[in-house]
């Protein structure tokens, strides 16, 4: 079964899928490894890797490499976020073929104009391209998929760039004759209200995916009430986890002056070595190095 066939599959036979934000090979191992049905090529992730703002600044090569890293150490599908398609109708035709050629199951494009600017920050200068523009982009993607399971995800940007539920449901609803598989509805409100509200307006059979990064307390008994959202993607939390982990780590390094007491509270090497399949590099050489 393809990876974008068993993630429908999943969809189906649970309703609800939970998909982790991967910005690198070892965040994606650890997501396979906690039981995540897929994985989030986050563009927000992978810019916090490089130090960057998540506003179009990380190339499409840069995220396709990484990508593809994490394709080869995990089965899970990936849901690659691929911004705003990287241009127009045309460049997202090319989009679609090199994500869907380096293993991807589904992309999500985003309503807003190139440049885009990260969702969730106070104040940011949120663009949306015309609703006829967007259509051309989607249609694109639908039209150059080689894998019928292959999922086209339209995320609209309209309650992030403070337009209103109408306008929203306008968006998506044109999205979907548009040929979209399934509505990413965002919001920056830290109270789930808004999100819920869309869910229950949502009148069309096309299924509708979360991001709740900004509204952690939406967990998935209250999506699964709403009836209509299928995909919860964590999107922003591996790479805010790990810069938890070594901003408190290196804090108590300089603190302690050396790693005498925080070498207790980390990974034991021999952790690390089992995530690098050590054992069967071990394997290997007894069998092949003479
Ligand atoms: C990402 O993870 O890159 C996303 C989600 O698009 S957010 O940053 O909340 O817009
Ligand atoms: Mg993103």
């Amino acid at each position: 079964m393809s990876p974008a066939k068993q993630l429908r599959a999943r969809m189906a036979d649970t309703g609800l899928v939970h998909i982790m934000a991967a910005h690198s090979p070892l965040s994606a191992i650890l997501a396979e490894e906690a039981g995540f049905d897929g994985l989030w090529a986050s563009g927000f992730e992978l810019s916090a890797l490089y130090g960057v703002a998540d506003m179009s600044m990380i190339s499409m090569t840069q995220h396709l490499d990484m990508l593809r890293a994490i394709a080869g150490r995990t089965t899970l599908p990936i849901v690659a976020d691929i911004d705003t398609g990287y241009g127009n109708a045309i460049n997202v035709i090319h989009a679609i073929r090199e994500y869907e050629r380096a293993g991807t199951s589904a992309v999500v494009i985003e309503d807003k104009t190139f440049p885009k600017v990260t969702s969730l920050v106070a104040g940011g200068r949120q663009q949306l391209l015309r609703i006829e523009e967007f259509q051309g982009k989607i249609a694109a993607a639908v039209a150059t998929r080689q894998d019928p399971d292959f999922l086209v995800i339209a995320r609209t940007e309209a309650l992030i760039a403070g337009l209103g539920e109408a306008e929203a449901l306008h968006r998506a609803s044109a999205y979907v004759d548009a040929g979209a598989d399934m509505i990413l509805i965002h919001s920056k409100e830290k109270d789930p209200l808004e999100i819920e509200s869309f869910s229950r307006a949502w009148n069309k059979l096309v299924p509708l995916v979360i991001v709740p990064n900004a509204y952690p307390d939406l967990d998935a008994e209250r999506v699964k009430a709403l009836g209509n959202i299928r995909m919860m993607i964590y999107g922003n939390y591996g790479v805010r986890a790990a810069a938890t982990a070594m901003q408190e780590t290196f804090r108590r390094i300089i603190a302690d002056g050396g790693v005498q007491n925080v070498h207790k509270d980390i990974l034991p090497v021999e952790e690390v070595f089992r995530l690098q399949r050590m054992d069967e590099i071990k394997a290997a050489e007894a069998r092949f190095l003479r």
